[in-house]
């Protein structure tokens, strides 16, 4: 069996979202030997991966060849986040809008007292890994203490990202000096 493939884009520009259309016909409509079972025609959609379809949708496409603007360490606004820490903690690169993204607080646990932080995370790309880290020493690079996920974690599925709270294991009431950090990985 041979197959005439017409492939057509909805599109133009092969960067928008949710592009790709295609149809499959039998080479000849009227060969007896072949018959189309219903439905005879179907549509699959391909979509670019998250961090892709991210990009389009934030950055001009005249500047998404120039990785100086859109690479993940580039920091076009200079408010300090890369644009890896835009695209996973939800702001927007465009914009020096660095201020509150971890918000802390205190939390209660068994009548202890636990500093805590809250910040969005994409729930849609499973390339990127968040590590919440707490440590009671800043000499020390290495964050030795994984902090725990504390609540529910609140989904806004419309946007791919949930706001979700941390808390040290440690209790400010056994070693008052604590801190919280969240790092950011893409795997490759
Ligand atoms: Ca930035
Ligand atoms: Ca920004």
């Amino acid at each position: 069996m041979r197959f005439n493939t017409l492939g057509f884009f909805n599109s133009t520009n092969s960067e928008k979202v949710d592009i790709g259309r295609i149809y499959l016909t039998t080479a000849d409509p009227t060969q007896p030997a072949y018959f189309i079972v219903p439905p005879s025609d179907t549509v699959v959609t391909i979509k670019d991966d998250p961090r892709d379809n991210w990009r389009f949708l934030t950055f001009d496409s005249s500047v998404l060849d120039n990785p100086a603007i859109v690479g993940w360490s580039a920091d076009p606004d200079n408010d300090g986040l890369t644009n890896l820490h835009e695209y996973a903690f939800g702001r927007d690169p465009g914009v020096a809008d660095a201020a509150g993204l971890t918000p802390v607080s205190l939390v209660n646990v068994a009548n202890a007292r636990h500093l805590a932080i809250r910040f969005l995370r994409r729930t849609d790309d499973p390339a990127l890994v968040y590590f919440p880290e707490a440590t009671g020493n800043l000499a020390i690079p290495l964050w030795p203490d994984a902090a725990l996920l504390h609540g529910t974690p609140v989904a806004y599925p419309e946007f791919g990202y949930e706001e979700v709270t941390f808390r040290d294991s440690v209790s400010l009431d056994l070693n008052p000096r604590r801190f919280l950090r969240v790092r950011v990985e893409l795997l490759p």
